[in-house]
């Protein structure tokens, strides 16, 4: 759970940890200049709004559209609101080290068929996604997995999702290393994800 005020998570490992898949460059810019700019704007939303102060922002996101706040508040609450909580994600599934989630492989071995099968998917999603998005293995209400990507900043969570891995393809991501080779940024994504 998530609360106000949003804070710039720490990384669990040093910027340049993930070389040579992510460069340290781009990790740094990444998360000290844009995910902090949407943790700023996130509780500037906020500051406004005491009585949704202590509401966790993951329920936010799933209630935004029964707020009663101003629909440009609304629209600036669900980017960069949506911008805080898919980042702290990404930075938490990656790490230098593997640490391996078996109950999270069986679980896409079951629904997928194989990992191999999952990470075809994903990629797919990650690919397909024109523009700025997100790819997503998600778990549902009913507890079932799903892939699917959404644009922009849209989390998960807005249709009652449970993100579970997220993968960041705007080009922020990856230009300072891959420029316009999103398919290498998605490749050597997988070196990095620690829980498979
Ligand atoms: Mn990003």
């Amino acid at each position: 759970m998530t609360k106000y005020p949003f804070s710039l998570p720490e990384l669990g490992y040093n910027d340049n940890a993930l070389e040579p898949y992510i460069d340290g460059q781009t990790m740094n810019i990444h998360r000290t200049k844009h995910h902090q700019a949407y943790v700023s704007k996130a509780n500037e939303i906020l500051a406004k709004y005491p009585d949704l102060q202590s509401q966790p922002l993951e329920d936010l996101l799933r209630n935004l559209n029964n707020l009663k706040i101003d629909e440009a508040d609304k629209a600036a609450l669900k980017n960069n609101g949506g911008g805080h909580l898919n980042h702290c994600l990404y930075w938490e599934i990656m790490g230098p080290k593997k640490e391996v989630d078996a109950d999270l492989i069986e679980k896409v071995e079951e629904t997928f068929g194989s990992v191999a099968e999952f990470k075809k998917a994903l990629t797919a999603q990650a690919l397909g996604r024109f523009g700025s998005g997100w790819a997503w293995l998600t778990e549902t209400k009913d507890k079932t997995l799903k892939v699917y990507s959404t644009a922009n900043q849209d989390s998960p969570y807005l249709q009652g999702d449970k993100p579970l891995i997220g993968l960041d393809v705007w080009e922020h991501a990856y230009y300072l290393k891959y420029q316009n080779r999103r398919p290498e940024y998605v490749e050597a994504f997988w070196n990095v994800l620690k829980l498979f």
